[in-house]
């Protein structure tokens, strides 16, 4: 057999760095896996295409590099679009192989067929039908160049028969590996935004994921200004460690720290970040400088007066220079403290609880954050686990947080762990899950097992959809639809031949988790949780408040008065935060 076009792509792979596919075999697909067969370059075999594109964002987030997902025709690359989106949403670098249907049959509502270049054009950056098998190398270079340099994903289309045409052989393709670039604005523009933040007494930054590599420059820029750092969800990894300016997150699960350092600012340095809930702004009185290497994204969350289009990196260290250094500390040294009493009072809430009441969540993820090792990658649920991972890991510029901040999707941890995990074999990979989030993909334990992945996931065993019931309570609506029917997970683990293992009460989890951290596997540490723990977000309105009472209201009447005893028993000490 000669070279095939599916070996000529293989083969741009391999040179570019990429070491596995992740997807589901099928008809169309055919073409391709054989190649894969033939190369160095792994299959990573997963239960439901979801989780591939979820695991190729996971690596491509850890690495830094292009991570690559392919699905059959149809309903095969379907499935993949909720992982895409995710990928699309956090900005990694992913290219999907999309199978299609024979070429010939197009437009005729053939066997599977659907369009998936109308399906994934708003989940990429780039997303183009092959028709001819000529064409397909370049198509695929110019694919994986535009995932790497617009940060996104990337889908090549290609109908399946182009697989297996004739190619012709070249056997040196060339890599398409990411650049590096310094991006800084102009004099000018730097020097409008020092004019802005040196006539301000309170300055405050809020930094997000554009801050990955500039922690030191961007605790200078603080300490000159002698402002507090806000960080975003995403910046948390990046900033939160060896910072004596950091006043925690803002935002729904945030800290009231975090939110009065924005209330009371005076001026505001927004740090590649893309922040998305404007009610955190600032009034529109206060000045906005804005740092991003997206200048598109400029203005899109609140008004800016100063656009600063440029790397984080390299804009905070040309902009150094031109900052008055600030002697009055009033403003940082008042929010700090109150970061610090905020951090006690968390600190608090993590505390065991005797053996007849089920165990705090914060408690779990306390006990995780100290078991840990100190260069563990984490992953959270959407749900309550984020704000847990959010307010009780602890980050040292080692340990990596990853989820689904951007798009918000359940389900997420543990297929982005298997992508972490298949990209560094050697690390300490622990998935936070909730119970709802990780019985949505259940088949990927198995995964776990089959590729060989000692992943360690904690499920927070709450029997519910617990982040939901929050949103209901607080909007004044009675919990329904929600109620998760009970799953021994930890049984469910041992039936995929995985390490499972069941946590009621809180003297036994620090044991569990050791065992389950050293055993030379996957493993599941199934960890009964209360249900009802109020997660505050850090600005509670009149009408959420409103919302609450409504909601006691509305439950008592409705005959589930036991619900509201519960509540507050598990609750009434999470109130004094707000
Ligand atoms: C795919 C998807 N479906 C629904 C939602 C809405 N949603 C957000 S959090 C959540 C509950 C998650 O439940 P679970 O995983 O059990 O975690 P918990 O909040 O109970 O700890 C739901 C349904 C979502 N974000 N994504």
């Amino acid at each position: 057999m000669g070279t095939t076009v599916a070996d000529a792509i293989v083969a741009t792979l391999s040179a570019s760095g990429v070491q596995r596919v992740y997807g589901l075999p099928g008809d169309s697909l055919n073409g391709f896996t054989d190649a894969l067969r033939r190369s160095d370059v792994r299959w990573a075999h997963v239960r439901h295409e979801e989780a591939a594109a979820f695991a190729a964002a996971g690596e491509a987030a850890v690495t830094g590099e292009l991570a690559v997902t392919a699905g059959s025709c149809g309903p095969g690359n379907l499935h993949l679009i909720n992982g895409l989106f995710d990928a699309q949403r956090s900005r990694v670098p992913v290219l999907a192989i999309a199978a299609h249907i024979p070429r010939e049959e197009i437009g005729s509502e053939y066997f599977q067929e659907t369009h998936p270049q109308e399906l994934f054009r708003e989940c990429s950056v780039y997303c183009e039908l092959a028709s001819t098998a000529e064409q397909v190398p370049r198509l695929l270079r110019i694919a994986m160049r535009n995932a790497l340099e617009r940060r996104g994903v990337a889908v090549v289309v290609i109908p399946g028969e182009l697989f297996l045409a004739d190619a012709v052989a070249n056997p040196h393709p060339r890599p398409v590996t990411g650049t590096s670039s310094h991006v800084i604005p102009d004099d000018a523009a730097l020097a409008r935004a020092a004019d802005v933040l040196n006539a301000a007494r309170r300055p405050a930054i809020l930094a997000g994921a554009g801050c990955h590599d500039a922690h030191d420059e961007t605790v200078e820029v603080a300490r000159l200004l002698k402002a507090p750092i806000v960080h975003a969800l995403r910046g948390k990894e990046y900033l939160e460690y060896d910072n004596p300016f950091t006043v925690g997150l803002t935002g729904l699960i945030g800290y009231s720290s975090g939110y009065r350092a924005m209330e009371h600012c005076d001026a505001l340095l927004m740090l590649g970040t893309d922040f998305p809930y404007r009610q955190f702004y600032p009034d529109p009185q206060v000045p906005v400088v804005q740092v991003d290497v997206r200048g598109e994204h400029i203005g899109r969350r609140t008004d800016v007066d100063v656009p600063l289009v440029g790397t984080v990196k390299d804009t905070a260290r040309a902009l150094a220079p031109l900052l008055r250094p600030k002697s009055d500390s009033g403003f940082l040294d008042t929010m700090t403290g109150h970061y610090r009493r905020v951090r006690a009072r968390l600190d608090r809430l993590a505390e065991a609880t005797p053996p007849d009441r089920p165990m705090h969540p914060q408690y779990v993820a306390a006990r995780v954050d100290e078991i840990a090792g100190a260069d563990t990658v984490f992953t959270a649920d959407v749900g309550t686990p984020t704000v847990w991972a959010a307010r009780y890991l602890t980050m040292n510029g080692r340990r990596r947080l990853i989820g689904s901040f951007s798009h918000g999707s359940m389900a997420n941890a543990l297929p982005q762990a298997i992508g972490v995990q298949a990209a560094q074999p050697g690390r300490q990979v622990v998935a936070l899950c909730g119970d709802g989030g990780l019985t949505m993909l259940l088949g990927e334990l198995v995964t776990l097992r089959q590729l060989n992945l000692p992943v360690k996931i904690v499920v927070f065993n709450n029997s519910a959809l617990s982040f939901v019931e929050l949103e209901m309570k607080a909007a004044g609506i009675v919990n329904y639809g929600t109620e998760l029917d009970h799953v021994d997970l930890a049984a469910v683990a041992r039936g995929a031949g995985l390490f499972g293992a069941r946590v009621d009460h809180a003297e036994q989890l620090d044991e569990t988790l050791r065992a389950a951290f050293a055993h030379d596997g996957p493993a599941v540490v199934d960890a009964r949780t209360a249900r009802h723990e109020l997660a505050m977000p850090p600005k509670i309105t009149y009408e959420q408040l409103k919302g609450f009472t409504l909601f006691a209201t509305r439950t008592v009447l409705s005959g589930r008065g036991d619900e509201i005893v519960e509540l507050v028993k598990t609750n009434l000490h999470e109130l004094p935060l707000v």
